[in-house]
């Protein structure tokens, strides 16, 4: 039997896409097995997407709604990992999941700490848009110049054991976009064992955020996360 899992999903003014997304996640959760369930962590949605949740989850007990007023994406998966029960979390958007990467994660239980959907691995096949591919590879450019990183991609589905979520979680100072990201960092730095499985990625509808305005603000984040990561290695030695 696969370890239990318990799939993280942050959701954030989705009152129009869940009636459609919440029947394919509970499929997913079907097929990845039993012991198998979801959270929906909703933050600050100024449409009624939680009642929407709730009424779309139609009572299945495998599926939970966490409800919190500030919108903020990496806050929400926080709350989703530290609500978790389960010996593996993960975490998803809604609009892009899959179940093969989720039984493929889990079949590395014995070997992985942390494992990572990539966009970037070889063999990787990513049918985004040629804008979104560059703003991936930047980013992955950044990651390992900026932080030092091995990881070819921190955004997008992961799978992480619930003992490192514990330890390193309550630690991470990034929030929004870079939670994730300075959550693997550090598990990376803390020598868990991170693999990567290349993803095959197919958003089920275009993107909803601007570009424009998120480049500054990772940039910007990324050496916040440098500067705190290097004073605190300061303050060991
Ligand atoms: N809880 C929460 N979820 C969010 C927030 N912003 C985005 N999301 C969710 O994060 C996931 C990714 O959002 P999406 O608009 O597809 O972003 P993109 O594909 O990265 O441009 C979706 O499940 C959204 O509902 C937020 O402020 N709070
Ligand atoms: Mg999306």
């Amino acid at each position: 039997m696969p370890p239990s899992l318990t799939v993280v999903v942050p959701i954030h003014n989705e009152a129009g896409f869940l009636p459609e997304a919440v029947p394919r996640l509970l499929a997913t959760l079907d097929r990845v097995g039993p012991g198998t369930t979801a959270i929906l962590a909703e933050n600050g949605s100024t449409d009624d997407t939680a009642a929407v949740a709730v009424r779309a989850a139609g009572g299945d007990p495998r599926i939970t709604v966490l409800r919190l007023p500030t919108p903020d994406y990496g806050a929400a998966m926080r709350d989703g990992f530290l609500a978790a029960r389960s010996e593996w979390v993960a975490n998803v958007d809604i609009d892009y999941f899959s179940a093969e990467f989720l039984s493929a994660a889990l079949a590395l239980a014995a070997e992985a700490d942390v494992v990572l959907a990539s966009k970037r691995a070889p063999g990787a096949v990513d049918h985004r848009g040629p804008i979104r591919r560059l703003a991936t590879f930047t980013f992955n450019l950044l990651l390992r110049t900026l932080l030092g990183s091995q990881v070819s991609d921190t955004h997008g589905m992961k799978v992480i054991r619930s003992t490192v979520i514990a330890e390193i979680a309550p630690r991470v100072t990034s929030t929004k976009d870079l939670f994730d990201t300075e959550l693997v960092i550090r598990a990376e730095r803390a020598g868990y064992r991170i693999r990567e499985i290349p993803a095959v990625v197919e958003e089920l509808r275009a993107t909803r955020s601007s570009l424009l305005k998120r480049v500054p603000r990772t940039v910007r984040g990324l050496w916040r996360i440098r500067r705190t990561l290097r004073a605190e290695s300061r303050n060991r030695s």
